[in-house]
Order: structure tokens, then C-alpha cells, then sequence
């Protein structure tokens, strides 16, 4: 008897929860999916993208067009008294929705959610067929027309089923289903704060209603309960709002993200049951900026540093589950972060959730990128985009900037094809929708800042089109696409002389970096981390002396898919300070060393384990990160002590052969690393027992991840040692240390290939006697073809190839190879190994005698058999 009281009694409370609360619930699993380039159906589950694998294999050939997702979705009858939407959290780039083959609707554009209400579609009681088509080929109405990151079709974050009772909070306006929540006075005394909600009645009868706002601390305690009486016609849709003092507010900050929560509520006036609810954290903060002041927020200044960051991830395109938004914005905040950026377009709602949660500043922008279309259609879904974003993130106390553009004229002024006219016609239409952005931005939102992306060109100046923002956010890459680090504060400066009160930000910055790349003498393009170190300390250090800079965002905080990119690792974009799967480059943890107020040690080179000086009297450096101002280092049983400039300790050590263990201290916090050291005058006369790798035409180490093995950097030939004689280091460009720029084919160890020898003559080894194997690796950089494979040419073109680059090899003076002619034989930029196996009585002398062009040489391996 007892037990079935209490089983009533149970049973009772979660049928008023249920009627409580709206049934949300995700439809992402087990969907149908087939494709227009593969017909063939799988089962797939959201998030989803079908460029996972293509826009790494098949670069800018990767697929666009349409994808069709289908499933049955049983309804049971007792739904006809609600209302069922669908909310779609991103979906790139035009989704539409049939229910039972019924057109729904469509949505363009891929980076923000919406919602379908699909209550009049459905059959009840029985199963309904969802169809969804996704749609991402190139659509010149829609932004982004262009630019350097992947556009990843599908349903690629979560799709949500909603069901509601016929009284309800609005959900359809712009996707947000909620309240919005200003804050426009806050104070260290007090702060104004209004709740705006939106109620529909779709019954048929009119509705004397109750709604409220109950209002919770940071601590979770309620303070306050709002709440009015509203009397809702049938069909009809009324705003409720409510406004609110709250004195001495606990304040919101990267330092204390303090937040409060507003849960509001329907009801039938006199009755307990509550028909909807909805909820919504929030924060309260006040901030300015000035070119005198720089950011202040809560009336403290503060220097914004952080990262932009791209949503793909390795292996999952950007199709990501929650957890990785997660953990990649407490990877940025562990770094020392205190701002964002969502370049180059909104993120998931978990993005800004999890920002608002640590205590990092946004900066969110639309994809309004590189290049705009002069159509009402495009002008309208960008400002419906710019719309969308504000509407759904409004709440978020860590949004404190709505970007408007990025580097909109780059296309522009590149393009040879339009005349002047043209361009001047479209300078015209691109500054008039920055107009009508920032009008739409500062309607919705008076109380944050507007903000743009700049690339270096005065055109943005001259448009007027700088003039437009709030702000400016200059993406400057001096020291890497245009030469010279200091000329950075240069433009800077100059820049604030013209436009004194214009308040600036360093909205990207940053060099390409490999961790298999690794030099003592960085170079720029050479795509090593110590180049990366030397132009973020650069840059950090100038924007740190300039305080009409308020911030900074490093570009980018994860390497990145880029289909039209042929860089050390192709088709990525390699400026992250972590790579695609998160492992952490060095300049991770120099960020940490600049930023943290923790004492924090690392000894950098985590990928640089193992030194090749010449010998002892060439000293090795080992770097040490901290931001305490003297570091010590414990060398086997020796101790060094240094002083920290910028965050980092320099260590010059002259070092026996073998192993070493180190260890960094500054007296509260260590870390430890053991290196190994191998002598270069030794490698010849060593030979029984490890092979000599050399990576040949370049100045840097080339790390094998798969082998673990070292190509070390290519040297000149002295007697008793090896190197190579004559020839230059071929480069085509020549302020840019990267060989070819090319995705080399049949490899993975692209840079090894992608550096070369041109011009050489020979390469020697002084070895003893015995049975040697001789690897040689090459690469053809140069020819043309319009096609990769030399059996797809014509007789023509054939021709040409003959005459390209042939060389021979002898081998001490016996000609192995003749008339190697690597693009006929082997095909253009396509990686070649060759190896010979010789006999010597002493000493390995290999020749390339040219027969037309140059001959080359990207790489070396010599072994002993
Ligand atoms: C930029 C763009 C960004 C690119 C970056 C780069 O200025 O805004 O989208 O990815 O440069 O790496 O070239």
C-alpha cells in the first residue's frame, strides 16, 4: 500500500516536470544519407560533413553540391496538442526541410542556427518521413564567396527536436527561443537590466496568462521574481518585457566570470501549471575603449591577447562534438587568453557558452569575407546573417564585438581582370553594406562595438570604409607575406598619427609552423617553430609598447583545413599555436609564459630532442619559457643560470655526445626534458652504426614523424666529413625559404622534398672502405604541365619535357643514371628515391653532370651494408 502511494506520488511529479519543461531532444543519430557525387547510402550520424577526407585529398576539388539526409520519425498521437519545430544549430550553406514531402522551408547561410515550426506537416500516430537537403556549392548570393579555410558541407552541429504547448515562448524569430537580455547601465553600485520575451497563443481561444522572470544569483539563489499578467488572443504573438535594478552586482570578468540566470515562465493565470519555460545565464560588466585608455572594462584596463580560432578539427572536418569546442577554449584560456576571435564567422551556441563560463572576450563576426556580390540578394542574407548572430548571442556577457567584414577588398585589389570603373562601382556597393551592417549592428545592439578586419592596403582608408566601425582590427603579416617584423610598429604608428583616435587591434598575425621543422637559424617561409617564436615575441613586444593598441588575437590558435593551400603540410594552414589534433607547438607554451600570472617553466623544443653541433666547440641553445625574471638549468650535474628577456631564457651550452638530461627551474615550478647529442664530424666515421640523413638545399632538420629519424640540415664539404659542393638553394621566391611551394605526390614528407639543391655538382662522403647504399631523393619543381602525369601529354608537350632538366649520376666515376629526366619519368612535382648500392675502397663521391638545365638534389640517406 505504502509503495504504490509513493509510486503515484512519483509518478505525479514527473508529469508535472514534463508539462513543466518543453521536451527538447536531439535527432541526430542514424540518418540516411546519400550525396549527388555518391549515390550510394550510408548511415550517418550529426554532426556531419561529407569533406572530411576530400578537402585534404582532393584539394580545391573537394566536393560541393548536395547532400540528402532522410529518416522516419514516429509521432505519437498525443503531439497533436503541441507545436514541434526543428532547430537546426548550423547547417552549410542552404538547408531545406521536407516533412511528409512537404516543403518547409529554407535557410541560407552555414554558420548560424534556425528554426522550423513543422507542428502542420506532420501525420500523428504514425511515422513521418524527414527529408533534409544540404546544399554547399559555391553560391555567389551568399557569404563567404571566398576564402582561406574549408567550406565543409552539411548538417554539422546539432539538430534538435522541440516540442512545445500551444502557449508558448517564440522560438522561430531569427532562431534565438529566447529572452533577450540587456544590460545597457552597469556600474560597480548598480545595474539596469531588461528581459524581453516574446509569448504566442496558436490555440483557438484567447488565454489570460501569467508570465514571469525569476532571477538567480552567481551563488544560484534566487533574488527576485518579475512577473506580469498578459491577456494573449488567439494566433497571436505578444512581447512581455520586464526591467530590473539589481545594487552592488556581482561583476563579470576574465579574471571572476560571474553569472547570473533569468528563468521565465508561462502560466494560466491562477493555475500552477507552467506551460513553457525558458532560461538564460548572463553576466554583468560595463567596457569603452579609447586610443588613450585602451580596453577598460569594469573601469579596470586591460591589454586583450588571444587567438582566433577556426571550428575543424583533424579527421572530423567541422563536424565536431560539443566537447571539442570545449576543450579547445579551455586550451586558449590555460594559455593566458582573455579574448577571441570567431574568425571568420558565428560559432557553436557551446562556443560562446563555454566563453562566458571562463571568462574569455568575443570578438564574433559574419563570414562577410574577401569579397562581396553586388546583389540585394547577397546585401539581404548578409545583413540577415549579421542579424541572426547578434539575436542569438545577445546574452552573452563575453561578446563584447560584432564584426562586420574581413579584409574585404583583398579580391579586389588583386583582380587584373576589372577595370578601374568596375572597381570603383564596387568600392561603392561593398562600403554601402558596410554601412547597412554596422546601421543593423548598432540598432540591434547600441551597446557593444562594431569592428572590421583590415588587410594591409590604404584602400580601406581612402574608401572611407575604415571609418565605418567602431574600431579597427588590422591583420597584419610583416615578416611573413611582406618583409620586415619592425615595420609592424612602424605602420602601426603611422596609422595612429592619421587617425588619432581611431582605436586599433592586431586582428591576425602570424607565420606558418611545422613541429617537424626545427633550426637554430629560423628564416622566414622556412616554416620552422623557432621562426614562429621570434614573430610572435616581435609582435607581442610591439603592441605591449603601444597603448593606443587595446588587443591582440594571434592567427590562429589550431592549424586549419584550407583546400587551395600547397604549404609544408598541404591543403592546412599552419600558423596555429597547436596543431589540427591539438598537440601543442612550442609557441603554445611561450603564450603561457607571457601570459600566466602563475609561475610557469617549459623547457621549449619538444619536437627538437636531438642536436647535431659539429662538435663540442659548437654550442647548442636551449630555450626556456617562464615569466619569472631568472631561470636556472640543471644540466646533467652542472647548473646555468640565466635572465628571462621576453619570457625566454637562452641557454648556450657546450655539450659531450649522448644523452642529457635538463632540468629548468625558477624556484617554485620545474620541468624536464632529456636531449640527446650527436657530434656532425662523427656521422661519416660512425656510419657501421646509424645511417646519415641529410636534408639537402635547406638550412633546417626535417623530423620523420612516422620514423622518428632526423634529416639533418644540409652542409658545405669539408675533408673527413660530407656536404655537397657547388650549386645554390633553390628557392622560388627568393625572400622566402621554402623551395617549392608545392604539394609534392607519393609523400608525406612534403618540406624534405619541397627543399632543394639546384645547380649541384656533387655530394661527398669520406667514408672507409665497404658496402654503402646511397639514397637520393628528388622532386621536379618546375614544369608546368597542366597535367601531373607525363602519359597524359601530347606528343607536344612531351617535347618540352625532353628539354626540361636532365642530368646524369655517377657514382665514383660510374654513371648509375643517365639522362634522368625527372618530370618525363616520374612526373612533375611528384617525390622520387633512388637508391644505389656501391662498393668503395674509400670514399663516396656522387656526381650530377647536367645535360640540359639544372640538376638537383632534395635529399640524402647513406648507409652502411
Ligand atoms: C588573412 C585572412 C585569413 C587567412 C590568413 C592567412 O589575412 O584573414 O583568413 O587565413 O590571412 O593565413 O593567410
Amino acid at each position: 500500500m505504502k509503495s504504490a502511494y509513493f509510486l503515484i506520488i512519483i509518478t505525479l511529479l514527473c508529469s508535472l516536470n514534463l508539462v513543466a519543461q518543453r521536451n527538447i531532444q536531439t535527432i541526430n543519430s542514424a540518418w540516411e544519407f546519400s550525396s549527388e557525387k555518391n549515390e550510394k547510402t550510408e548511415i550517418v550520424n550529426i554532426p556531419h560533413t561529407w569533406n572530411a577526407e576530400d578537402a585534404f585529398r582532393d584539394g580545391k576539388e573537394y566536393f560541393r553540391g548536395k547532400g540528402t539526409y532522410k529518416k522516419s520519425l514516429f509521432v505519437p498521437q498525443e503531439w497533436q496538442q503541441k507545436r514541434a519545430f526543428l532547430k537546426f544549430e548550423g547547417s552549410n550553406q542552404i538547408t531545406t526541410v521536407y516533412v511528409n514531402d512537404k516543403k518547409i522551408g529554407e535557410h541560407r547561410g552555414g554558420y548560424t542556427g534556425f528554426v522550423f515550426d513543422i507542428s502542420e506537416a506532420l501525420n500523428y500516430g504514425e511515422a513521418n518521413q524527414l527529408r533534409i537537403v544540404v546544399n554547399n556549392a559555391h553560391n555567389t548570393d551568399i557569404p563567404p564567396l571566398d576564402a582561406d579555410f574549408n567550406f565543409y558541407g552539411g548538417i554539422y552541429r546539432d539538430l534538435q527536436l522541440i516540442l512545445t504547448n500551444q502557449i508558448h515562448f517564440e522560438l522561430e524569430n531569427e532562431a534565438t527561443g529566447n529572452m533577450l537580455i540587456k544590460t545597457p547601465e552597469v556600474s560597480a553600485e548598480k545595474a539596469q537590466i531588461t528581459f524581453e520575451t516574446e509569448i504566442v497563443n496558436h490555440s483557438k481561444v484567447s488565454k489570460d496568462l501569467q508570465v514571469s522572470v525569476d532571477i538567480f544569483n552567481p551563488e544560484k539563489r534566487k533574488i527576485e521574481t518579475l512577473s506580469k499578467k498578459v491577456q494573449l488572443p488567439p494566433v497571436e504573438t505578444k512581447s512581455v518585457n520586464f526591467s530590473k535594478i539589481i545594487t552592488d552586482p556581482d561583476l563579470w570578468s576574465p579574471d571572476s566570470p560571474k553569472l547570473y540566470e533569468a528563468v521565465a515562465k508561462i502560466s494560466e493565470e491562477n493555475s500552477e501549471e507552467i506551460l513553457d519555460e525558458i532560461d538564460s545565464k548572463f553576466g554583468l560588466r560595463w567596457f569603452e575603449v579609447s586610443t588613450e585608455k585602451g580596453f577598460v572594462l569594469n573601469g579596470k584596463p586591460i591589454k586583450l591577447i588571444g587567438a582566433n580560432r577556426h571550428q575543424d578539427f583533424e579527421g572530423l572536418g567541422n563536424a565536431l562534438p560539443n566537447s571539442i569546442h570545449r576543450s579547445d577554449y579551455k586550451t586558449i584560456k590555460e594559455m593566458g587568453a582573455n579574448v577571441i576571435r570567431t574568425a571568420h564567422y558565428p560559432q557553436d551556441p557551446e562556443v560562446y557558452n563555454i566563453c562566458d563560463e571562463l571568462g574569455l572576450l568575443v570578438w564574433t563576426e559574419v563570414p562577410v569575407i574577401n569579397d562581396v556580390t553586388d546583389t540585394d540578394a547577397y546585401h539581404d542574407v548578409s545583413l540577415k546573417m549579421q542579424r541572426e548572430q547578434i539575436l542569438q548571442f545577445y546574452n552573452h556577457p563575453s561578446v563584447v564585438m560584432w564584426g562586420l567584414m574581413n579584409e574585404i577588398f583583398i579580391r579586389l585589389v588583386f583582380n587584373n581582370q576589372m577595370t578601374e570603373e568596375e572597381k570603383e562601382a564596387k568600392i561603392k556597393t561593398t562600403v554601402a553594406l558596410a554601412e547597412k551592417l554596422e546601421k543593423e549592428t548598432k540598432c540591434l545592439d547600441p551597446d557593444r562595438l562594431s569592428v572590421m578586419a583590415l588587410h594591409e592596403n590604404e584602400l580601406y582608408n581612402e574608401s572611407g570604409i575604415a571609418d565605418i566601425p567602431d574600431v579597427i582590427g588590422w591583420n597584419l603579416y610583416f615578416g611573413w607575406y611582406s618583409p620586415g617584423l619592425e615595420i609592424f610598429g612602424e605602420f602601426l604608428d603611422e596609422q595612429h598619427k592619421r587617425y588619432p583616435n581611431r582605436p586599433l587591434f592586431i586582428s591576425e598575425y602570424g607565420p606558418g609552423a611545422d613541429s617537424r621543422i626545427q633550426t637554430d637559424e629560423p628564416k622566414p617561409w622556412d616554416y620552422s617553430e623557432a621562426y614562429q617564436l621570434k614573430l610572435h615575441r616581435s609582435y607581442i613586444n610591439q603592441v605591449q609598447e603601444r597603448d593606443y593598441v587595446f588587443g591582440m588575437t594571434a592567427w590562429n590558435f589550431a592549424d586549419f583545413g584550407s583546400s587551395f593551400r600547397q604549404d609544408s603540410r598541404p591543403y592546412i594552414n599552419q600558423k596555429g599555436l597547436v596543431n589540427m589534433d591539438r598537440s601543442k607547438k612550442d609557441i603554445y607554451h611561450y603564450y603561457q609564459a607571457r601570459l600566466l600570472e602563475e609561475p610557469f617553466i617549459y623547457i621549449a623544443g619538444k619536437n627538437y630532442l636531438k642536436r647535431y653541433p659539429q662538435d663540442k666547440s659548437d654550442v647548442i641553445e636551449i630555450t626556456v619559457f617562464s615569466n619569472a625574471e631568472e631561470v636556472k638549468l640543471k644540466v646533467d650535474n652542472a647548473e646555468y643560470t640565466s635572465q628571462v628577456i621576453d619570457g625566454i631564457a637562452i641557454f648556450e651550452l657546450s655539450l659531450p655526445e649522448g644523452n642529457h638530461e635538463l632540468i629548468a627551474t625558477d624556484g617554485t615550478v620545474s620541468h624536464s626534458r632529456q636531449i640527446k647529442v650527436k657530434f656532425r664530424k662523427n656521422l661519416v666515421a660512425e656510419i657501421d652504426q646509424n645511417a646519415i640523413l641529410v636534408n639537402v638545399g635547406t638550412h633546417v632538420n626535417f623530423i620523420d614523424e612516422t620514423t622518428g629519424e632526423t634529416w639533418v640540415s644540409d652542409q658545405e664539404y669539408k675533408e673527413g666529413g660530407f656536404g655537397y659542393g657547388g650549386g645554390n638553394v633553390y628557392q622560388k621566391n627568393s625572400s622566402k625559404f621554402q623551395g617549392t611551394a608545392s604539394d609534392i605526390q607519393g609523400t608525406e614528407n612534403d618540406p624534405l622534398f619541397q627543399t632543394m639543391r639546384e645547380g649541384i655538382v656533387a655530394y661527398k662522403f669520406d667514408v672507409e672502405k665497404g658496402k654503402y647504399r646511397i639514397t637520393l631523393l628528388f622532386a621536379e619543381p618546375e614544369y608546368n604541365a597542366s597535367e601531373e602525369n607525363i602519359y597524359n601529354l601530347s606528343e607536344v608537350e612531351k617535347k618540352k619535357i625532353t628539354n626540361l632538366r636532365s642530368f646524369d649520376i655517377e657514382i665514383n666515376g660510374k654513371t648509375l643514371s643517365r639522362d634522368l629526366n625527372l618530370a618525363r619519368d616520374y612526373g612533375r612535382l611528384q617525390a622520387v628515391e633512388i637508391s644505389y648500392e656501391i662498393k668503395t675502397d674509400a670514399g663516396i663521391e656522387i656526381e650530377f653532370d647536367e645535360n640540359s638545365g639544372k640538376a638537383l638534389l632534395s635529399g640524402i640517406k647513406l648507409e652502411k651494408l
